[in-house]
């Protein structure tokens, strides 16, 4: 079957480098002169999921939505470009297993590749960075459900992925998953 599209989907804790390595691959493979498309937590939340909390049931909302709009956007881009491949990447903490299997599902019954990237820095790599304050706040009780203090986190078993942002740097990072999906032929 003609490859359609890959999501690279990246999955690890607040403040782990998730943002970052996306917005720098997103960079890079413009510069390539591939089709990009990125979404992150941050920005869905203020938008089209606002009306969602971090409790367990609005995370698993949170990430099926994702899911679907990412395949109605792979849909529209097959469209447009017949034989241009999209690569969408997404930077959601997705703590939930059992959602981001679901998302792969929906791309693989699609015939869409799916990469997960497992961004992974320990909490107490996370928490001294804590640029935004969170974890100072979540340790305090003044957030609630927060991932990593008073929420889950289940690391990904067999990510196609595996970064150590301590020990490999943002260049490095893009470098990987750029080579990654070279060989794979999704670029
Ligand atoms: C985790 C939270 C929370 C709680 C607010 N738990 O690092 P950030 O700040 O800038 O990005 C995080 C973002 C997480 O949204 P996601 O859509 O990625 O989460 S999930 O996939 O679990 O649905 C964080 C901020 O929102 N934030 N409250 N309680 N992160």
């Amino acid at each position: 079957m003609q490859q359609k599209g890959v999501t690279v989907w990246f999955t690890g804790l607040s403040a782990s480098g998730k943002s970052t390595v996306a917005c720098a691959l997103e960079q890079h493979l413009l510069h390539l002169k591939n089709f990009c498309y990125r979404l992150d937590g941050d920005n869905v939340r203020f938008g089209l999921n606002k009306d969602l909390g971090f409790d367990e049931k609005s995370r698993n909302e949170n990430i099926r939505r994702i899911g679907e709009r990412f395949l109605t956007v792979f849909y529209q881009v097959s469209k447009l470009f017949a034989d241009a491949s999209c690569i969408c990447a997404t930077a959601f903490i997705s703590p939930y297993r059992a959602d981001r299997a679901l998302a792969r599902e929906l791309h693989e019954q699609a015939g869409l590749g799916f990469v997960e990237v497992f961004i992974d820095a320990p909490l107490h790599v996370v928490e001294q960075r804590d640029p935004k304050g969170l974890y100072k706040k979540a340790r305090a009780g003044e957030i609630k459900d927060f991932t990593g203090i008073s929420a889950p986190y289940e690391a990904p078993e067999n990510p196609e992925i595996h970064i150590k942002t301590d020990e490999c740097d943002v260049t490095e990072s893009v470098r990987r998953i750029t080579e990654y999906l070279t060989e794979k032929g999704f670029i």
